[in-house]
């Protein structure tokens, strides 16, 4: 009995440590959020710590000195799990039978550039890299967008990807998640992971609405709704909500530089519980394709909505009850995203 447990225990161990090893993109990969996030995802926080990982590293043609000197640094942390690093300028190679894609870089606001010429350069990013998921990447790919505009991006790269479902793609809103949680949860003197189920609906940008109406705070082991437990609902309805919509921008004004440590975080949030699921009960904001039947959200759009995943695909948490407060804020960033999105199908069918 003994031998055939041992026998069992050896086969199981073996199994596991041959999993084969998953190859996850990260674009942008010369960039400041890039840097935050290759540790998390190199040393199993995001697959699981017995997932082998070849990690794929894609930027530009003048950053690869920069990438060389990332891949170096990666070698020096010494990971059991990272069993390779490629860094490319190549998108036939950067997105090659990829497990997961996380598309981080995207062309920048430079000054003097003007809205309709920055969302053009980047339907011609997203265009290409959605093209080079459809050729190359296995059809079961889960990508994540997080180079802005993120949801007009992210459905840019899904229609150029006609054959990976829908469903595979989605953009962070994750960020301004935690952001919100963790406004909620400083404000009622409680740990983050005490509030759960805020959301965050629309748009990654400053009429994006957070909001608490099915948040629920954990006050000294007791369950009470957000809006019970902050006990003041100007604040909640009004600085709370202009606080995390502009938390990116008083980011970078503070510091220079944009938010860089909490998007990588947020990254890793985002994947890991697309991997591994969200807890019963819970929901999580995820910018989503919006198939026309969710809260009225018209279709054809990379929403953010709350979202409960499990077995590896998210679903659209229903049934939620909307107030005219929140349908007013939901249909404004729906209204953002419907724009933005038709000026951006021009320019692709260009
Ligand atoms: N969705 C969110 O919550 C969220 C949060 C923070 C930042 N962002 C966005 O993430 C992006 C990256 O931020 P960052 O601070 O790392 O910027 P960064 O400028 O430091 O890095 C961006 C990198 O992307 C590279 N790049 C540009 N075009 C590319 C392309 N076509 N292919 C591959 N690489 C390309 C650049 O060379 C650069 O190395 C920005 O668009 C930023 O607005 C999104
Ligand atoms: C949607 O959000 C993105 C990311 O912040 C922003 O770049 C874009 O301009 C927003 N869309 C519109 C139409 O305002
Ligand atoms: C998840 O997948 C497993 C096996 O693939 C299946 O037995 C189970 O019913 C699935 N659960 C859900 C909620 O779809
Ligand atoms: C939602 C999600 O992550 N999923 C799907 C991606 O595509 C494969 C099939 O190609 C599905 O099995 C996944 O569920």
């Amino acid at each position: 009995m003994l031998t055939l447990l041992s026998a069992m225990y050896i086969v199981v161990r073996a199994a596991s440590s041959e999993a084969d090893p998953i190859r996850v993109l990260v674009t942008g990969a010369a960039g400041q959020i890039a840097y935050s996030l290759l540790y998390s995802i190199a040393k199993g926080d995001v697959f699981g710590k017995d997932q082998p990982i070849i990690l794929v590293l894609l930027d530009i043609p003048p950053m690869l000195p920069v990438l060389d000197g990332v891949v170096m640094e990666l070698q020096d942390c010494a990971l059991p799990l990272l069993r390779e690093v490629i860094p490319t300028d190549k998108v036939e190679v950067g997105f090659k039978d990829l497990d997961a894609a996380i598309l981080v870089g995207s062309m920048p606001r430079k000054e003097g550039m003007e809205r309709k010429d920055l969302l053009k350069a980047n339907v011609a990013i997203f265009k290409t890299q959605g093209a080079a998921l459809e050729k190359y990447a296995k059809k079961t790919v889960r990508v994540l967008v997080v180079g802005n505009p993120a949801n007009t991006n992210c459905l840019i790269a899904s229609k150029s990807a006609p054959s990976i479902p829908k469903e595979n793609f989605s953009c962070l809103t994750r960020l301004d998640h935690n952001r919100a949680r963790s406004q909620v949860a400083m404000r009622c003197g409680v740990p983050a992971d005490a509030v759960k189920n805020v959301i965050i609906w629309g748009n990654h940008s400053s009429t994006q609405y957070p909001d608490v109406h099915h948040a629920m705070v954990n006050v000294h082991g007791k369950e009470v709704k957000a809006y019970d437990a902050v006990k003041d609902d100007s604040w909640l309805k009004g600085d709370f909500i202009s606080t995390v919509q502009l938390r990116g921008a008083a980011v970078i004004k503070a510091r220079k530089l944009s938010s860089a440590m909490s998007a990588a975080k947020a990254i890793c949030d985002h994947m890991r519980d697309w991997w591994f699921g969200t807890l019963d009960g819970e929901f999580m904001s995820m910018g989503v394709y919006a198939g026309g039947n969710s809260y009225g959200i018209p279709e054809d759009l990379i929403y953010s909505f709350p979202v409960h995943i499990k077995n590896k695909s998210w679903n659209i948490h229903d049934g939620l009850t909307v107030n005219d407060f929140s349908r007013a804020k939901m249909d404004a960033t729906a209204a953002e995203l419907v724009e933005e999105r038709d000026t951006a199908l021009s320019f692709l069918s260009q």
